[in-house]
């Protein structure tokens, strides 16, 4: 499965590691790499210190292109855009913004800029502005999202743009994958699928939350604030979108999700803590190894593009 992305980036597989915060640490990036997928540390809102840590823990264990994700809303995102063109990261992904003002920094350092959008119009000026793919991120996605689905988005984007585009949201399985392609993108990013990897350092509650999730049991949080955010509902959710029904102020919203994502990624805490998954949670049934996963992506959806798609 050779395509503009896997020659640009360099690994095996036209597969990406959502840059999940919290979620994406140097464990999950350095075992998707190794398995021939990209592997992406994600910052959220973490110090740049930790980021160069965490840079450096993936370099001792794969050799392997990865990348690092900048959430553009972390407040020490000038100096983390530093530490990824420093410490010689190949590949760097942005989401929750618009990156232009790293460009320049990035591209003098011969980093691969890929910001993640959910809007054609952030496409098309993230290409005038040097970007070298972008990740069209559709509403099926867990944590900050944006408004279009991917099946509309994907389509849309690749006709916009000349650079190559990655489809995320909603994809879980070779399926997705398959059809992620059917719809011109030339990779997919995945965040969901590898919160349950054997390798992710995500606490076990949290993990049953998505193997145990159904289709429907997402929510979003954040619409009446401006920032959308789905999870998996629970009891915290339950009791934010009431506040948030009731016409409940930005700070009183905020305190409820303060610090949520940490307390169920890291203290296994699911009553009160942010539990960030997609749509495809429903679909996701068993903790596999990054390795596993990948190989059976990449082995259903060229079985699929071979047109073994009817039953006759
Ligand atoms: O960024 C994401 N997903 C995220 S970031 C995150 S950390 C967080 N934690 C708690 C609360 C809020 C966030 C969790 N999940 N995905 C990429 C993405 N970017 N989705 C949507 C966007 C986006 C939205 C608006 C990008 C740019 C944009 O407008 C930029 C502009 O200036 O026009």
């Amino acid at each position: 499965m050779k395509t503009e992305i896997t020659r640009m980036l360099g690994m095996e597989y036209p597969i990406i590691q959502g840059g999940m915060a919290w979620v994406a640490e140097y464990h999950l990036a350095a075992s998707v790499s190794e398995a021939g997928g990209l592997g992406i540390i994600g910052s959220g809102g973490a110090p740049a210190s930790w980021v160069r840590e965490q840079i450096r823990e993936v370099k001792k264990r794969t050799a392997k292109p990865f990348g690092v994700n900048l959430m553009l809303m972390n407040p020490e995102a000038d100096e983390i855009a530093r530490v990824i063109a420093e410490e010689g990261v190949r590949v760097v992904t942005t989401g929750a913004g618009n990156p232009e003002k790293y460009m320049t920094l990035w591209k003098e350092a011969g980093v691969k800029v890929i910001p993640v959008v959910a809007s054609v119009a952030l496409a098309k000026r993230m290409e005038r502005c040097g970007a070298d793919a972008v990740v069209a991120e559709g509403t099926e996605s867990g944590g900050h999202i944006g408004e279009t689905t991917t099946m509309a988005l994907v389509p849309q984007v690749v006709d916009a743009v000349e650079i190559p585009v990655i489809a995320a949201g909603g994809i879980g399985d070779g399926r997705g994958v398959a059809a992620a392609f059917m719809l011109g993108a030339k990779a997919v990013q995945m965040g969901t699928r590898f919160v349950v990897a054997k390798e992710s350092i995500v606490h076990e509650n949290y993990k049953q939350y998505v193997l145990k999730a159904k289709d429907i049991d997402t929510r979003v949080t954040g619409r009446t604030t401006g920032h959308p955010v789905r999870v998996i509902r629970n009891k915290q959710v339950k009791e934010y979108l009431k506040l948030e029904a009731e016409g409940a102020t930005l700070e009183q919203l905020e305190k409820l999700t303060l610090g949520g994502l940490r307390r169920a990624v890291v203290d296994g805490d699911v009553d009160t803590g942010s539990i960030m998954a997609g749509q495809i949670a429903g679909l996701i049934r068993e903790e596999k190894s990054c390795a596993e996963i990948l190989r059976e992506l990449v082995e259903q959806a060229e079985n699929l593009m071979k047109g073994n798609l009817f039953d006759e």
